[in-house]
């Protein structure tokens, strides 16, 4: 064919596609397009996705539920409201797939390229019909996020309350923020910490911005309130006066609940652990760490902890310890749900997909009588090299079945009874008198030295590890 010829197929082709797109419900990427006005927008971002459905265990629909069949009840209670499963915004909808050596590899047809408030409002949109197409009720957000930052605070929050609008209207009845939280790691004033600062500034800066991100998150309904203090910690002791930011992030959190209260904000407040990154050292290192400075600052009534265990496993712990030690001190709060590599060192945020896992993770759960107000946030996000739009739904829809398999799972291993058992054998020569009078604190040293020299040499069973193991594998 000679060129002109050429040229008139490329261009009737070329047509033909436009067409096609045009015809195709996907908002398209222009901001004067119809989807920018929330009053007509009906919304088709993901279309061909159907409204995924539970269709047990035996499918093969990669876009369906094998495991999570929300209404259906498992330990007297519904699996939704055991998971209370979130989507989080930024992974889902901010993520872009750049790494520190590469750039963004996701390009959602959806997005402009702009940080616009009109982009900001349409994202919104996407971020609804995702939500109800996946079936859940949930969803968590920084504060930036959703709304650009604009050069003066009154402008940031004019940006933000514009699109708060939005999103109060999509949430209809059904859904609200699981939580909402500050994002003050992000902009370069906070490069020393926002409460942990060494600028006076800094800290009312985040304090301002900690109080409109609360009236925000009481305003849409949102259960729980988070502080995670990715840049609350130190990089070097030498320095730092690290007991003095110590006091200054409890005033910080003080402050926090006094205004909780004023505002009549009825959401729980939790504290989100991680030992480190982007910091070298973060002051909320691990549980236990954080149990410790909550009972220093008598803070420990106020706040309960949001567990993500990959956070934990950066911590030397496996995500069950945390999530033990978390429940154990009353303040096992909510759970960010992924996991980490075990070949990579860092936050790589991957949606749980490990049976194992998740089997131990709802163990606590279990035990602890559920999550709610708190529940289960995806702070997970897709691999840099899946970029189609339907890997979001097949990455949630894989995290969702492992946890809600491993729920499962635990009905097995608690209706079998023998993993109980084993543990309640274990520790059956407490169950005695004298063992009563040990736990009752009304043991002294001269009496359980009598009772040593009157037992002589004890006996001591076996641990039982290996049969303990292959019980719990028998149930997965
Ligand atoms: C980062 C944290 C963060 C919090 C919310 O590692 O997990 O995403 O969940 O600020
Ligand atoms: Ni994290
Ligand atoms: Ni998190």
């Amino acid at each position: 064919m000679k060129f002109r010829e050429i040229s008139v197929l490329v261009l009737c082709l070329l047509g033909f596609v436009v067409g096609a797109i045009a015809d195709s419900h996907t908002c398209p990427a222009d901001l004067n397009s119809e989807c920018s006005h929330s009053g007509d927008w009906e919304g088709d971002f993901f279309p061909g996705i159907p409204k995924i459905k539970y269709e047990g265990p035996t499918s093969k629909n990669p876009l369906a539920y094998k495991w999570y069949n929300a209404d259906e009840e498992i330990l007297g209670k519904k699996m939704k409201d055991w998971m209370r499963f979130s989507v989080a915004y930024w992974h889902t909808f901010r993520g872009t797939g750049a790494d520190p050596f590469g750039a963004a590899t996701k390009h959602w047809p959806w997005e402009d390229g702009t940080n616009s408030v009109a982009m900001a409002k349409r994202r919104m949109r996407a971020n609804f019909e995702f939500i109800n197409k996946l079936g859940v009720e949930w969803w968590c957000f920084h504060d930036r996020d959703i709304a650009p930052d604009a050069p003066t605070l009154e402008e940031t929050n004019a940006n933000f309350d514009e699109v708060v609008a939005v999103a109060k209207e999509l949430q209809g009845t059904k859904i609200k923020p699981l939580w909402v939280t500050a994002q003050l790691f992000m902009h370069p004033r906070y490069m020393h910490g926002g409460a942990t600062s060494s600028e006076v500034g800094v800290y009312a800066y985040a304090a301002a911005q900690v109080k409109k991100a609360m009236e925000v998150a009481h305003y849409l309904g949102a259960a729980n309130y988070v502080f995670w203090g990715g840049r609350e910690g130190y990089q070097t002791l030498l320095n730092t006066d690290m007991g003095r930011e110590l006091d200054h992030m409890a005033r910080f959190f003080q402050a926090a609940v006094a205004y909780k209260k004023k505002i009549g904000f009825n959401g729980t407040l939790l504290i989100e652990p991680k030992p480190q990154e982007p910091t070298k050292h973060q002051y909320d290192w691990d549980a236990a760490t954080s149990a410790n400075f909550l009972r220093k600052y008598g803070l420990i009534d106020d706040f309960q902890l949001n567990i993500e265990c990959n956070h934990v496993t950066l911590s030397g712990h496996s995500c069950h310890h945390d999530l033990e030690t978390a429940r154990l001190n009353g303040i096992l709060g909510s759970i960010d749900a992924n996991t980490g590599d075990p070949q990579v060192g860092w936050d790589t945020d991957q949606f749980m997909m490990d049976l194992s896992e998740a089997t131990m993770v709802m163990l606590s759960v279990v035990r602890n009588g559920g999550l709610a107000p708190g529940g289960f946030n995806f702070d997970a996000k897709l691999r840099r090299e899946s970029t189609d739009v339907e890997d979001l739904f097949i990455a949630h829809i894989g995290g969702m079945d492992t946890l809600a398999r491993g729920l499962r799972n635990v009905a097995k291993l608690l209706e079998d009874g023998s993993l109980t058992e084993l543990v309640r054998k274990r520790y059956e020569s407490f169950d005695t008198e004298i063992g009563a009078q040990i736990e009752a604190g009304k043991a002294d040293f001269e009496f359980l030295e009598k009772k040593a020299l009157e037992w002589g040499e004890p006996k001591v069973p076996s641990a039982k590890q290996e049969l303990a193991e292959m019980i719990f594998q028998s149930a997965l």
